[in-house]
Order: structure tokens, then sequence, then C-alpha cells
């Protein structure tokens, strides 16, 4: 198959776009669509500076490598779990991640001309759970779920905590992930099976700052397919982790995503418009009285925002008493 805008074979065909394009035509087409959602739900301008959550997998350096691209002022923060059994996860994906910013590869001179220069020396920031709080993420939920389930609970908390307490304590604008459309459908999937009314009002592209202390939510990456941020990073040979952590398999965002795949074979597009579909009828209110208008505290002990007085649930998982820095 040959791409639409030259006579070269194509790398990818998009048939939900009817869209086949070559690896030039195909960077050049990502960073464009990339910079229309940045603008289309206004994420950030290039004035501003942008936390990034990187976990050494192809959507999130991808995404780093495209916001550098087009001149955003994007700095990582990689989050180490201490998920090193039976495979050492944590430890691969952090080599992976650095590996990436050593390489300063968003600087390298591709065929697509961006209207920004790639100006920007990105830092990344490293925040190494079991450093710092004394316990890797499977031992903390063992501990507090007595070895029931998954780690994924206690990790998810953390994470949550540990992003949005170093954009709010490094003065970022905005905290931004790479979540691509298979994970967004997969979730919202799942919050219509069960209609969780409250999550799907919080679901969207961006996320405002709703109260002090925490930090405006993005995901500008959240058009495009996963098998379409896997050949950006393949044209861009970007060097990511392939293995998924451990504890995601067989879980149910993972089920959903197999079933939604099918749909997708026998429907191109099926997902793109069940969550674009969605956007809109969100925008225009449908699930607005369902956002939370609880009031929120400050943790007595970090100081961040907690729905309850007192500790908030991470200081208490952790078993916090006093300010860790
Ligand atoms: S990293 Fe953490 Fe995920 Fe692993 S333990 Fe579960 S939540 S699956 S995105
Ligand atoms: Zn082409
Ligand atoms: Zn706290």
């Amino acid at each position: 198959m040959h791409c639409r805008k030259c006579d070269a074979n194509a790398v990818i065909n998009m048939r939900h776009h009817r869209l086949a394009l070559c690896g030039t035509h195909y960077d050049e087409w990502v960073l464009m669509q990339t910079d229309r959602a940045i603008e289309k739900y206004k994420m950030f301008t290039r004035d501003e500076r942008i936390l990034l959550a990187v976990s050494g997998g192809k959507d999130s350096l991808s995404l780093w490598d495209v916001l550098l691209r087009l001149g955003y002022q994007a700095d990582g923060l990689y989050i180490g779990l201490g998920i090193n059994d039976p495979e050492p996860y944590s430890d691969v994906s952090l080599e992976k991640t650095k590996k990436f910013v050593d390489s300063g590869q968003w600087t390298v001179n591709s065929d697509v001309d961006t209207e920004h220069a790639a100006r920007y020396t990105p830092t990344l920031h490293v925040v190494d759970i079991p450093q710092t709080y004394g316990k890797t993420i499977p031992q903390i939920a063992r501990e507090k779920a007595r070895g029931q389930g998954r780690p994924c609970a206690a990790c998810g908390l953390t994470k949550r905590y540990v992003m949005n307490r170093l954009a709010h304590d490094k003065g970022y604008a905005v905290l931004a992930t790479g979540h691509n459309l298979d994970d967004e459908v997969a979730v919202l999937f799942q919050n219509t099976m069960r209609w969780q009314t409250g999550y799907l009002a919080r679901q969207a592209p961006v996320l405002p700052a709703s109260h002090e202390g925490l930090t405006k939510k993005v995901k500008p990456f959240c058009r495009f397919y996963e098998r379409e941020t896997a050949t950006y990073a393949l044209v861009r040979g970007i060097d990511y982790i392939y293995e998924e952590c451990p504890h995601a398999v067989g879980n149910l965002t993972n089920f959903y995503k197999t079933l939604l795949n099918q749909l997708e074979t026998e429907s191109p597009g099926a997902k793109l418009s069940y969550y674009l579909e969605f956007l809109r009828a969100r925008g225009e209110g449908l699930f607005e009285k369902f956002n939370s208008t609880e009031e929120l505290h400050e943790c007595e002990v970090c100081g961040q925002p907690t729905t309850a007085p007192g500790r908030c649930a991470f200081c208490r998982m952790w078993d916090i008493s006093a300010v860790v820095r």
C-alpha cells in the first residue's frame, strides 16, 4: 500500500480515517494532530511549563518526543514503583526513560519541518517510592490489603499523589499523561457498564485544577489509537519497554480492551466515535450535575487536598505523620 501523499510505501493504514501514510508523512500527521488537540481542548501554551508522567512505555516517551519537537516546555516525572518481581519491570522502565533523555533524540532532524523548533532542554524528575517511603508498591499493598488482590489501588493512589504533589511544589501549570484512545475507551466502557456517573463527569482530555493544591490534568494523546502511538515510536526509533507491568496482566481494563478490539475489527472507527460522541455529550453538560462539589480539606500532615478532614488517604496508607521531602 502506498502513502496517500507520496509514492513511498505506507507504514500505517488507518482505516477509520481512510488514510495510509509513509513514515515521513505519518510523523508529520502525528505532530499536527497532537498540536491541534492541544489547541482544541485548550490544554496548555508554549509559555507554560508541563510536567509529563513518564513510564518508559511507548505512549509517554512518544508524547514527550512530540511535545519537545513542537516547542513545548515539557519535563518528565518517573515514579519508581519497586516492581521488579518476577521481571525487573521498574528497573528496565527507568533505564528506557533515562536512555530517551540522554539520547536528546527529539532534536534529531527529520524531514518534518515544525513551525516551532525543539529548543527546550528537559529535566527528568525521578521519585523512587521504596527509597522515599521505605517500601515497594507490592509491599505496601500486601500490608494494607492483607495479601488480597492486586497492588493497583495502592499504586494508583501513590502515583496520583506523587504526580500532583511534585507538579504543585515545583510550580508546573499542567500535568500531562500519555493515555491513548484505547486506554480512554476501556475506562469509558467500564464506567458506562456500571453507570458510574461521577467518573463519567470527570473523564475528559482536560481536567481543570478544581482546588488550590491540585494541578490541571491533560491527555494530549487521547485521540490516538494504541497502534498509532506504537507506530510513531517505531518511526522515530524510540526504544521503549514492551512489557506491561506484571500486575496489569489479566485485569479488567485489559479484558475490556480485548472486547473493544473485536468490535473495532468489525467496525473500524467504533472506538473513536464512541469516545468523541461521549465528549460531545459531556461537553453539552449531560454529566455536569454528577460532578462532585464536595468540599476539600487540607491534609493535616502534607497539606494536599483531601475529601475528609485529618490525614489524606496517601498519608494514612503510608502511615506518614510528618512531611517527607
Ligand atoms: S503500574 Fe501500578 Fe499499573 Fe502495575 S501495579 Fe497496577 S496500577 S498495573 S497502570
Ligand atoms: Zn508519504
Ligand atoms: Zn497527606
